[in-house]
């Protein structure tokens, strides 16, 4: 059966992986559900839409992440709203999985030193994906 799958990826923290983030999520597609395909479009509004609209973004995403079988994270551009889906969904039990680029970023030690999380490091893009396909029983 799919899994359902919520990627993270950095909105307001930068943008700079975005086609990354794409090309990730579309893969993953193949044959599983990505809840949070927003992540991977380009001309996303990155302005503050005030506490109303953000909760309403809150909200769906923390309802995602609940019903997630397991987040998937890019994190080689920090971002906190992906530090604090990491944070919640551990919270919840739900298995995460750490992507960042080993050549552009030292990732926070408070990720690293979480024995719960999966974490891989990577040097060029086409590592990757043999990962996911592990991740995925593919
Ligand atoms: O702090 P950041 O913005 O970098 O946090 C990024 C993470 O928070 C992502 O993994 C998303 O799951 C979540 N997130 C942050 N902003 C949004 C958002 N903004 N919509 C959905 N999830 C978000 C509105 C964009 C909309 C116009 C498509």
């Amino acid at each position: 059966m799919a899994k359902k799958i919520y990627f993270a990826g950095s909105i307001r923290g930068g943008r700079v992986d975005a086609d990354l983030y794409h090309r990730i999520i579309s893969y993953i597609q193949r044959t599983d559900v990505v809840l949070t395909e927003h992540v991977g479009k380009s001309n996303l509004s990155l302005v503050e839409q005030g506490r109303e609209r953000d909760a309403r973004i809150y909200d769906q995403d923390t309802a995602w992440l609940r019903e997630s079988d397991v987040l998937i994270g890019e994190c080689t551009c920090p971002s906190l709203g992906v530090g604090y889906e990491l944070a919640y969904a551990e919270a919840h039990g739900i298995p995460c999985h750490i992507f960042y680029d080993k050549t552009k970023t030292q990732l926070s030690a408070m990720l690293t030193g979480n024995p719960y999380f999966h974490i891989h490091p990577y040097e060029c893009e086409q590592d990757i994906y043999p990962v996911l396909d592990e991740i995925l029983q593919r």
